[in-house]
């Protein structure tokens, strides 16, 4: 299980770095980072939990982030209406975007990222749909497709296993315009 203390913060130059790719079969190693990222994603949405041992709550957290320079990433985006069915509960091994829709779309609320203590506001355009490819826990190709909410999560996921922020993509001048097109989802 990993705490705050875990995580690494904005400045280490490992969440810079291009991560290598997963091999199979898995390593012991590769196996525990899986099932303890999965665990902080759940812990972190457990309020009495995630208050007690002052966790962050999160819906996604990469390997580069808990100083694993690796193409593995957990997504775990909650259900509000049906607690135990989430809207996507994933580890993504290897993943690459193959497919980003025209469409675009950003958070209303902007972005925070567990390694990023500061704020930084600003609208994160992404694309609304994307096509993901990616490898699981036994190695298979996979192909996952995701829109709106679950879609910016694994965005962003993705850009950590590539060595991107999310305020990288927050327009420097213009934090808050977006192409009128673009959806914000709120
Ligand atoms: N976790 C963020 C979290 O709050 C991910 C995130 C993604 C926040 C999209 C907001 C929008 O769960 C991470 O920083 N993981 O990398
Ligand atoms: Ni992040």
């Amino acid at each position: 299980m990993y705490f705050m203390k875990d995580i690494v913060r904005d400045g280490d130059p490992v969440l810079r770095k291009v991560g290598t790719k997963v091999k199979f079969p898995l390593s012991e190693d590769d196996k525990n980072l899986a099932a303890n990222m999965m665990e902080y994603l759940v812990k972190s949405q457990d309020e009495e939990y995630a208050e007690k041992h002052q966790l962050r709550a999160g819906v996604g957290l990469a390997a580069p982030q808990v100083g694993v320079s690796e193409m593995m990433a957990s997504v775990l985006v909650p259900n509000d209406d049906e607690p135990d069915k989430p809207l996507l509960k994933i580890t993504l091994i290897n993943p690459v975007i193959v497919r980003n829709s025209v469409q675009r779309a950003a958070l209303s609320e902007g972005e925070g990222c567990l390694s990023v203590d500061k704020d930084v506001p600003g609208f994160v355009p992404r694309a609304d749909r994307i096509t993901i490819k990616y490898d699981d826990f036994e190695g298979n190709s996979q192909t996952l497709r995701v829109k709106g909410y679950p879609a910016i999560v694994c965005q962003h996921e993705i850009d950590h296993l590539n060595g991107h922020l999310y305020y990288d993509k927050i327009d420097k001048k213009e934090p808050f315009e977006l192409d009128p097109s673009t959806v914000v989802i709120s």
